[in-house]
């Protein structure tokens, strides 16, 4: 992987006023990413703040800054104070998003914008024209990987690991174990080199996992099982299985913001599905949000793109379905049918 340090390491000298930028729904690897460049740009005595598009999940906020005055600005709680910092930034760096439609209510105020744009990301297709800098490779597990061997190459960390600080270690060791579902998918050699260096820097891994992954309430365990047991269904014939998750059942088993975290991937365990899609009611029941699953070889960045308003990566992507839920089902399986034949996998 070839990443124009120079390039980066002067945008960032002549940088001040840092606005990080996560996507929409933010996950491990986008609250991972900001936390973490944060942390380093205060090392280099910059101003940096956080602006994510909607709310966390509750077991995150120990990624929070400690300087109250820093606290991740949230979009949907204060959207003009959010305008404000990015267009008075002096830099814009938006990280685990490719497009900046992904950051939902930011995309024209970004584009209109003064400061310098730099893009670290892990998703494909880049919108690469409307980066000053764009650092982008799909051969890494999670936009923190990305962001690791960045830091690692910046002149002030040359190669060191010890010269990254533990909120900043501990904020990358979190976005990659959750974008690789705890060392299960998209992990690459580096991957494991990273965890073994971040490990060995003080990361508490025992800790995080507790805190991260072992973080949910007994509502999400019994509507994961109510997912599984009644909802679920499986189309032999196309080694897939499905799911559809209402604002009823949302309000039902007390939905929280991360509470459908993973669900998409249950159903891989199943040894003939090769395929899995999970469908969620927007809060707002304007889309549904839509989360594509494969194993090996099937290409779901190709179907969420031609069908699904999205894209992402090879066995990850995800994408919106401008209609009720109650019309996903034939939806889906129409456009299953004809993809399935394009792509051969059956
Ligand atoms: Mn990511």
């Amino acid at each position: 992987m070839q990443i124009d340090i120079s390039s980066l390491d002067s945008l960032l000298q002549q940088a001040d006023r840092i606005v990080l930028v996560g996507h929409f729904n933010p996950d491990g690897d986008a609250l991972g990413s900001v936390s973490a460049a944060y942390h380093y740009l205060k090392g280099r005595g910059k101003h940096p703040r956080i602006i994510l598009p909607s709310p966390y999940p509750d077991n995150m906020d120990f990624l929070e800054p400690d300087d109250p005055r820093d606290r991740m600005l949230v979009c949907e709680n204060d959207l003009d104070a959010a305008r404000s910092l990015v267009a008075g930034a002096d830099t814009i760096i938006c990280l685990d998003l490719n497009r900046l439609a992904r950051t939902e209510y930011l995309e024209d105020d970004i584009l209109a914008a003064r400061g310098h744009k730099i893009l670290i990301d892990h998703h494909i297709p880049v919108e690469l024209d409307r980066f000053d800098l764009a650092i982008s490779t799909t051969a890494v597990s999670s936009t923190c990987e990305l962001l690791f061997w960045i830091l690692m190459a910046m002149p002030d960390v040359a190669g060191d690991v010890q010269r990254i600080g533990p909120r900043c270690a501990e904020s990358l060791y979190v976005g990659m174990m959750t974008d690789t579902n705890n060392f299960s998918n998209s992990v690459f050699p580096g991957t494991f080199e990273m965890a073994s260096k971040l490990i060995a820097r003080g990361v508490d891994k025992d800790g995080l996992q507790e805190k991260v992954l072992s973080c949910y309430s007994v509502s999400r365990t019994r509507l994961m099982g109510h997912l599984l047991k009644d909802k679920m269904k499986v189309l032999p014939a196309f080694k897939t299985a499905y799911m559809l998750l209402s604002n009823k059942e949302k309000d039902r088993y007390h939905f929280k913001p991360g509470d459908s975290e993973g669900f998409v991937n249950m159903p891989l365990a199943i040894s003939s599905v090769k395929v899995s899609a999970f469908f969620t009611e927007n809060f707002d029941s304007q889309y549904v949000r839509v989360s594509l699953r494969s194993k090996g070889e099937i290409d779901v960045n190709r179907f969420a793109s031609r069908y699904f308003n999205g894209g992402g990566h090879r066995n990850a992507s995800g994408g919106r379905l401008y209609m009720p839920l109650e019309d996903v089902p034939a939806y889906f399986e129409q456009a299953l049918a004809t993809w399935a034949k394009e792509e051969k996998f059956l």
